[in-house]
């Protein structure tokens, strides 16, 4: 009798340090998942920056850091966001830029320490800012070259610029934005463009504000999606490691959200990511890398996930790199939302609005 229960205690014995082990080890694993952990952080740069931010912030995202720089004081007072910065103090008396992004980008010197203070140590980067103005122009393209030259090459990040273009009729900005383009491909691994033009056509009787709310809403919904479906557990994961692979060195980008509900929702929504989408492309088959994100229900099937993609697939080349994640959504209850992202594109714009007549101002870094 007493050696059985010796003989047990010493299978207990083993059961308990198995178990201890095991213990020790998910430990372990937890504790490196959690500095393994991609941090996300989206900046916003000036007036349009600042206002995207605030969607985001108001809309509450899991897992990112939301930062909003501005030299104009009363915006920057009712923006809504982590972290508020006003740059360039002493320049500009908080008072804007008044549309010279020489102005901007000296403001953003004077505020760098405190800005990259912020942002460094971050995986992913978002630098938000409608081209045209002052601030988000000069001042984006400051910051995108100083990380660059502060972040050694051998640390694994994205920066990745998210910008809008003036409308038509903002003919004074359009040069200002081209050249804002121009000199943030070079510091940023990808610049996604979103054309203001576009809203014309698929919000051309809303209010000034609300269409404008409608670009706000696609750059806010691609931030939090892209922050969400990396910070937290997906149906398909949607890796850090993904994203580099199709982001780092891209060139120019375009994103397209789309919704649809009940029967028929994954075609409606991959219908409306593609063609309702603020798109500035040339041409979508010469895409060279493509991510999509599908959202939906508790309802959502891995089907329903495959055939988005599939979907999607038809409209680009069969070359282009692809990834996919899918995430399932509580609130959304009989709803699917799509989100495409297409990297290496020609920008529309940039053929529209001619390469060579202000080609001797790209060369001078510092004219604008
Ligand atoms: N999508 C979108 N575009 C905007 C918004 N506000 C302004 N824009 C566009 O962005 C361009 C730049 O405007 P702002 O962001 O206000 O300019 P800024 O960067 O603050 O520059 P300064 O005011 O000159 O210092 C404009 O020419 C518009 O085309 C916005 O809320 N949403
Ligand atoms: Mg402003």
């Amino acid at each position: 009798m007493g050696k059985l229960k010796l003989e047990l205690d010493e299978v207990e014995l083993r059961e308990l340090r198995k178990q201890k082990f095991i213990t020790i080890e998910q430990k372990r694993i937890e504790q490196i998942a959690k500095i393994a952990k991609p941090t996300v952080l989206a900046v916003g740069i000036g007036g349009a920056g600042s206002n995207v931010i605030s969607w985001v912030k108001k809309r509450k995202v899991a897992g990112g850091k939301l930062i909003s720089v501005n030299t104009d004081a009363s915006h920057l007072a009712v923006s809504v966001a982590h972290k508020k910065i006003l740059v360039g103090e002493k320049i500009t008396k908080g008072l804007g830029c008044g549309g010279y992004p020489e102005l901007g980008e000296q403001a953003m010197y004077e505020t760098m320490d405190e800005v990259i203070k912020e942002v460094i140590g971050a995986n992913i980067i978002f630098l938000v800012a409608g081209l045209g103005g002052g601030t988000g122009t000069g001042g984006t393209c400051a910051l995108a070259d100083e990380l660059r030259r502060r972040i050694s090459p051998e640390i694994h990040n994205l920066i990745v610029g998210v910008v809008t273009l003036p409308f038509e009729i903002e003919t004074a900005r359009m040069k200002i934005a081209r050249q804002g383009i121009k000199r943030l491909q070079k510091s940023c691994d990808t610049v996604v463009v979103i054309d203001n033009n576009r809203l014309i056509k698929i919000a051309g009787n809303l209010p000034f504000r609300k269409a404008l709310g409608v670009a706000n809403t696609t750059i806010g919904k691609f931030i939090k999606g892209i922050t969400e479906t990396i910070a937290t557990a997906s149906l398909i994961n949607l890796d850090y490691a993904d994203l580099r692979a199709i982001m780092k060195g891209a060139g120019l980008a375009s994103i397209g959200v789309g919704q649809g509900n009940g029967d028929g929702r994954v075609e409606q929504a991959v219908e409306r990511a593609l063609d309702g989408r603020l798109l500035d492309i040339e041409d979508i088959t010469k895409a060279r890398g493509v991510l999509i994100h599908v959202a939906g229900g508790e309802g959502m099937t891995l089907q329903d996930v495959h055939h988005a993609g599939e979907l999607v697939k038809r409209s680009i080349p069969p070359k282009a790199k692809v990834i996919w994640g899918a995430r399932v959504d509580k609130a959304l209850k009989g709803t699917a939302s799509v989100m495409v992202v297409l990297t290496g594109v020609e920008s529309a714009f940039l053929r529209r609005h001619g390469q060579s007549r202000f080609r001797s101002l790209f060369s001078n870094k510092l004219k604008w």
